[in-house]
């Protein structure tokens, strides 16, 4: 701990008589300010610089310098939107940098000093010629570690490093190598060295590559309960973050944690790589359900991400206060999850609510579904389709669902509920978890951007129907295509055919246009078509045909007609 002097001091109080309200932090290793705060001149026509040299050279004792001139080398200004200028000033001692040493003069518009910040090292005493030359420096650093490799065209630089404390004169290199991860696996590195110019022996390197090293930690979600999770380790702030680096397309998914309020906010972050903390469940789902979303769109449907272009997947947590919600938002391309108010809903951090989420972003990278009318119906609809067939069940959002009168926000199965929707009350209905299974109860007005979460249940419907077959309002399926051929139709569907403003009968056609692109010669084609057909037509689109008799079994073997 160095010393404050007496005539540190003293400069201070002078400048407390420019501002009684000076602030000052100092930095009491190397006993100079680290920061300065106030009104700590008058406005003056001098240039920037002028201002700012003639501030360090009458407050010269208080930051210990003796020839602030020569010690001090301006290397940038910047200035900001509100015209204040950042004058960055250089340690220098006798025309060598000293690494890492920096101060930064801060100035109003109109040339008042509000401040410094950055410590300089006063009494800097050492040798400025070296005895090793910068060849040998990089000899040094190359032997150092076995697998250290040189970086054509870059020159060892003399500098000044003050390390635990001690300047000295050192040569300054990077080279390439390897460095290990947290988990043990090697990574690559660049090594900042530095070598001591009057011994050649290595006084101190780092890995400057800026990458936060990859790892797994171990958290517990409120509905994935206790899983492995991938993160990353940041060295520099010795913290883990919720960011998933293991994506073997190079995408990203990111977890944020809002903590109450809104988007932008920082990655998830932890101590210890232990995510168990009861606030920390629902960044623990959003992080490992994104991930599950991810693998789901690239390994069924080679998909990567959201985009196909690799995008990374931003996801927030705990997002408004008891925010009885979830959206992806296409301004800020990020989803964002609510905690729930505890009463209506759990947090909405649901596997389901996640992979519909995401499958919005889809669509909007794709058919691109306006958010109004039948097409806003279908684009909602197309999420909780997607949802179901990530999540494995036709019930959209019940693990955070706490009404009694659903058994679930939504029932692709059975969107009515036993035939709880009521066409004359259809908000009511919606709030309760019921929705209209047919064009003759098509909701027509104008709430709910016309209707998208209350028509959505008429295209849900007929997608269980394909997928599961049975008969809906006395129109039969002729077969069930089950839940992988459904999704690989709707996602040719929704990528390939699908316009923004397509419709439910659209929607129809897109389907079957997707079953020639994918089906055209299999032997199941013509009772899939039928189906498809069937499927709509039992929801109020299009009229239904009569299921085909197919030869499956033997060419010429029919069996007997129904
Ligand atoms: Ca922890
Ligand atoms: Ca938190
Ligand atoms: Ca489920
Ligand atoms: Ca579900
Ligand atoms: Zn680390
Ligand atoms: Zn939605």
């Amino acid at each position: 701990m160095a010393e404050i002097k007496r005539e540190q001091q003293n400069a201070f109080e002078n400048l407390k008589k420019v501002d009684p309200n000076a602030e000052i932090v100092w930095n009491e290793n190397i006993g100079t300010p680290n920061r300065l705060r106030g009104i700590l001149s008058r406005s003056s026509p001098e240039p920037p610089e002028a201002v700012a040299r003639s501030f360090l050279s009458e407050y010269r004792n208080l930051f210990a310098i003796k020839a602030p001139e020569e010690e001090l080398l301006l290397k940038d200004t910047s200035t900001d939107k509100q015209g204040n200028r950042h004058l960055r000033f250089q340690q220098m001692h006798h025309g060598i940098p000293v690494f890492g040493n920096e101060l930064i003069v801060h100035l109003k518009s109109d040339n008042v000093i509000q401040g410094t910040n950055g410590a300089i090292m006063p009494g800097i005493d050492v040798s400025t010629t070296a005895k090793l030359s910068a060849g040998d420096a990089r000899k040094n650093a190359l032997a150092d570690v076995p697998d250290n490799r040189e970086i054509p065209g870059k020159e060892p630089i003399l500098l000044v490093l003050v390390h635990e404390e001690k300047p000295s004169l050192c040569w300054h290199l990077t080279v390439e190598g390897t460095d290990r991860a947290l988990d043990g696996s090697e990574v690559p590195a660049e090594w900042a060295y530095f070598v001591d110019a009057l011994t050649g022996n290595i006084t101190w390197r780092y890995n400057n590559l800026p990458t936060h090293n990859r790892t797994t930690g171990t958290g517990v979600g409120n509905y994935a309960g206790s899983i492995t999770l991938n993160t990353v380790h940041d060295h520099t702030a010795n913290k883990y973050e919720l960011e998933d680096q293991w994506v073997p397309t190079g995408a990203r998914i990111r977890t944020h944690d809002c903590n109450n309020t809104f988007p932008p906010a920082d990655l998830s972050a932890d101590n210890n790589n232990n995510w168990s903390l009861t606030g920390q469940g629902s960044e623990v789902d959003c992080h490992y359900y994104s991930r599950i979303v991810f693998d789901y769109y690239l390994m069924v449907h080679g998909r990567n991400s959201f985009d196909d272009a690799g995008a990374d997947m931003e996801i927030n947590a705990h997002v408004g206060s008891n925010w009885n919600n979830a959206s992806w938002s296409p301004s800020q391309q990020q989803v964002k999850i609510g905690d729930g108010d505890g009463t209506t809903y759990d947090a909405f951090c649901t596997i389901d609510i996640i992979a519909h989420e995401w499958t919005h972003a889809v669509t909007e990278h794709t058919a691109g579904l306006i958010y109004y009318g039948e097409s806003g119906a279908l684009n909602e609809s197309m999420s909780d389709v997607l949802a179901a067939l990530i999540d494995g069940d036709w019930l959209q959002g019940e693990d955070n669902w706490l009404g009694a009168t659903a058994p679930a926000g939504r029932n692709l199965a059975d969107p009515t509920n036993g035939g709880q929707y009521d066409p004359a009350d259809p908000i009511t209905s919606v709030m309760a978890g019921h929705q209209p299974d047919h064009m003759d109860d098509k909701y027509t007005g104008t709430a709910d951007n016309a209707g998208v979460h209350i028509n959505s249940g008429i295209m849900n419907k007929a997608a269980h129907l394909i997928a599961t077959g049975g008969a809906h309002r006395g129109i039969a399926m002729c077969e069930a295509l089950g839940n992988d051929v459904l999704g690989r139709l709707y996602y040719q569907a929704l990528t390939s055919h699908l316009t923004s403003g397509s419709d439910f009968a659209d929607m129809r056609d897109a389907v079957l246009d997707s079953l020639d692109d994918l089906y055209a010669g299999d032997p199941r084609y013509d009772r899939w078509r039928a189906t498809i057909i069937n499927a709509f037509a039992a929801v109020g689109i299009g009229t239904a045909t009569a299921c085909p008799i197919v030869c499956w079994i033997a060419p010429g073997f029919c069996p007997p007609s129904p």
